[in-house]
């Protein structure tokens, strides 16, 4: 600070004149505007999923922004703790940032149950436009007013079903099967009524719950039953896509408040670039996940029609229950815009 000033004094002093001088103080005011900064960045997957990839990409993008001042910390594996944690820590500044699932948010905002609702979305496109848009802004701001501040969404995916007892190819083979589901109660209620006995667990320990039979399932999209080596220790995958998961990039609103316009510009911008690397790579994987699960051994099947219809109408049963907690405007503009891009 001192010594820029003396330098900006000196060339005062120089050659150049007032007006040149006062033409130079924005950039300054800019340069000076970032600090260095630490952000400690969590997420539960390993670093070499999608998660991983891109939390890699959106740090590279911060270094490169800042200068260099802003350096993240990505610190993956849930070795700050499984999402409910690290949003605790966010929440009382003891962590900067993380991504993790809108589904285990749902007991600070309710809103974010929204995303829980099965076959909520038909594709992608659908989705991208509805998180992006203004319903996916109105329930990321609800977050603000719980101390987290969310920037983007990044996908998950379209869930399917995993288990180690039989293939699933009714509804009837749900039966009995203990399931591993997220810390949220739409997905415990969707699971129980379709005759699983569903068992919350946070991510950071389905693998062992898996392994040691604990459970028997899981539901989650194909990319993360290649990237955590669930075909290990599973040997069925049912085809089901009966949701869309987003992930969510979080901040802490405690720190966020005290950064400068352009350190939270560098932030929103990375982040922004993170989601459409994520998005891309995200889908690029999944294509090809079906082909690599099957060649480690996966027995795979789909539902026929009949079936899945069959599940279809168990699980939006809970429809009503997600409704009336999300609120009915919501749920309303969250129809009409699906109707809209559906050209309806
Ligand atoms: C799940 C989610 C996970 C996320 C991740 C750890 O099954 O799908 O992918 O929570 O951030 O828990």
């Amino acid at each position: 600070m001192k010594s820029l000033r003396r330098s900006l004094l000196a060339l005062a002093a120089g050659s150049l004149t007032a007006t040149a001088l006062l033409v130079a103080t924005p950039a300054t005011a800019f340069a000076q505007d970032i600090k260095p900064r630490l952000i400690r960045f969590g997420y539960g997957l390993n670093e070499q999923s999608n998660q991983g990839r891109a939390v890699k990409l959106f740090a590279e993008e911060v270094q490169k922004a800042s200068g260099g001042k802003m350096k993240v910390r990505a610190i993956g594996g849930a070795a700050l703790g499984p999402d409910t944690q690290m949003q605790q820590a966010l929440i009382g500044g003891a962590q900067e940032m993380m991504v993790g699932s809108t589904a285990t948010l749902v007991g600070i905002t309710k809103e974010m149950a929204l995303w829980d609702t099965p076959f909520l979305v038909n594709n992608v496109k659908e989705a991208d436009a509805l998180l992006d848009g203004p319903v996916g802004q109105k329930v990321m701001d609800k977050l603000q007013e719980k101390g987290l501040v969310g920037l983007v969404y990044w996908e998950n995916g379209f869930r399917n079903l995993t288990n180690s007892k039989r293939p699933v190819t009714k509804l009837e083979d749900m039966s009995g099967i203990k399931l591993r589901v997220m810390q949220n109660p739409v997905f415990l209620d969707s699971f129980k009524s379709l005759g699983a006995n569903a068992v919350p667990l946070p991510f950071s320990e389905l693998f062992t719950a898996l392994e040691t039979n604990a459970v028997d399932g899981q539901e989650n999209p194909f990319n993360t039953i290649v990237s955590s080596k669930f075909y290990e220790v599973q040997k069925y995958l049912t085809v089901t896509n009966h949701v869309y998961s987003p992930w969510i990039v979080l901040v802490s609103k405690k720190w966020w408040d005290g950064l400068s316009a352009a350190e939270k510009k560098v932030l929103s911008d990375a982040a922004k670039k993170s989601r459409d690397f994520e998005r891309q790579d995200t889908r690029t994987e999944a294509a090809q996940a079906l082909k690599d699960l099957k060649a480690k051994g996966m027995q795979i099947n789909e539902l026929s029609p009949a079936e899945a219809n069959r599940m279809r109408e168990k699980l939006t049963r809970v429809n009503a229950g997600i409704a009336a907690n999300v609120g009915m405007d919501l749920w309303t503009d969250t129809q009409s815009q699906l109707a809209q891009l559906r050209g309806g």
